[in-house]
């Protein structure tokens, strides 16, 4: 619109209104009405022309606004003698309608044709995803291993992590002198407490706090530390998940059983497992078990584009050693006032980092502790 074409016929008017004011005649009173209907013939012009609310809504605010030649007309009408003042007032007042109505038409007509506000905001754009975080891929994990055991029964308990050494190591039938005990393998806090090196303390107070167990079907996750020479695969903290079955007559094929059950669920229906002979001094027997190899099928072989090669996973062997088990040792449940002859249990524990490790091909152990977000945001 031309807000310069609107200016230059309310200044007409001011102009032709003066002279009236003035002198008011016949003569005067012609001027006043062409220059009212040239204003009127601007306003519907421009109107006509609108093509936003916003542009409309301008045109109005300028023909329309207190101070604009057609409200000053009005209102500058008091002194004029009676007769006269009545035909320049209904004059201005038909004006003022008729661009009113000029005004709803045009309003009318944008509506009609669906014109919208122009704006700098598109509603069709997809929105911005704020940022929400995950669960540590290491959470993830151990949610995932204790979720497959909750579904067997299994319930879950955590406890400090600065313990004795009763409960990190004498219950467990860690001789005087065992080397786990020396400062080379574990943190020492001052006035002879230390960092747990496993969460089998968990345990230990578990079975303290119950006289029989009814039975003890429970899984114990949590952060453990070690004075390891830090590299790729070693680190002074890392998490483990533990676990412990307590009844009479539980044996090694239950062991067996649970263990195997739960590499099905976590590695993949098709996984077989096998059970190694090992040590542990809070386990008799003791054991190891290897989970058919889940990147090459157990065959030890994968196929590239170059032909068959060794599975890297696996170095060929079609098996990866997933945790370690066995038999509760008999010391142990002295330790917390069990009877030996009465009770029965196996014991099992897994390291969670490893377990990632080998699940999503991550290469250095380090990348868990350095909460960057280019490495946790692949999980
Ligand atoms: C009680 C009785 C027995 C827990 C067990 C293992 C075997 C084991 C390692 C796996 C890798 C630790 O993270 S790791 O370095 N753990 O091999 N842990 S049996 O045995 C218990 C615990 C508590 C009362």
């Amino acid at each position: 619109m031309s807000e310069t074409r609107l200016e230059h016929v309310e200044d007409a008017l001011r102009h032709a209104l003066d002279a009236f004011l003035g002198a008011p005649s016949e003569g005067a009173l012609a001027p006043v009405e062409e220059a009212l209907k040239a204003f009127e013939a601007a306003v519907r012009e421009a109107a006509g022309a609108a093509s936003s609310p916003a542009g409309l809504a301008a045109v109005e605010q300028q023909a329309l606004r207190q101070k604009g030649a057609l409200n000053q007309t009005l209102r500058s009408l008091g002194p004029v003698p009676g007769e006269w003042r009545k035909v320049v007032g209904a004059a201005a007042n038909r004006t003022r309608a008729a661009c009113a109505e000029a005004l709803a038409q045009a309003t009318e007509r944008l509506e009609a044709s669906g014109a919208r506000e122009r704006s700098t905001f598109d509603v069709t754009l997809p929105g911005r995803k704020p940022f929400l975080g995950r669960p540590h891929v290491l959470n993830q994990v151990r949610d995932e291993v204790v979720g497959i055991f909750r579904g067997m029964g299994y319930s879950v308990a955590e406890n400090r992590e600065v313990e004795d050494d009763h409960h990190n190591f004498g219950a467990l039938n860690f001789g005087p002198h065992h080397p786990a005990r020396d400062a080379h393998d574990t943190l020492f806090v001052e006035g002879g407490a230390l960092m747990r090196t496993h969460t089998s303390p968990v345990q230990i107070r578990t079975l303290e706090s119950q006289t029989e167990p009814s039975p003890v079907r429970m899984l114990f996750p949590g952060r453990v530390y070690r004075a390891e020479q830090i590299d790729a695969t070693h680190a002074s903290e890392f998490h483990q998940v533990e676990g412990l079955y307590v009844d009479r007559g539980v044996s090694m094929a239950h062991l067996k059983g649970a263990l195997s059950e739960w590499a099905r669920a976590f590695f993949g229906a098709r996984t077989r497992t096998r059970f190694r002979p090992s040590y542990f001094p809070f386990t008799e027997p003791s054991g190891e078990m290897d989970v058919s190899c889940f990147r090459c099928e157990g065959s030890g072989r994968r196929k590239t584009a170059e032909g068959e090669v060794r599975c890297n996973l696996c170095k060929g062997s079609g098996w990866i050693e997933i945790l370690g088990c066995g038999m509760v040792h008999p010391n142990v449940f002295r330790a917390v006032n069990y009877d030996p002859e009465v009770w029965t249990g196996f014991a099992f524990g897994m390291g969670i980092e490893r377990i990632a490790m080998l699940r999503y091909g991550i290469s250095d152990i380090r990348h868990f502790l350095e909460s960057d977000l280019n490495f946790l945001e692949q999980f």
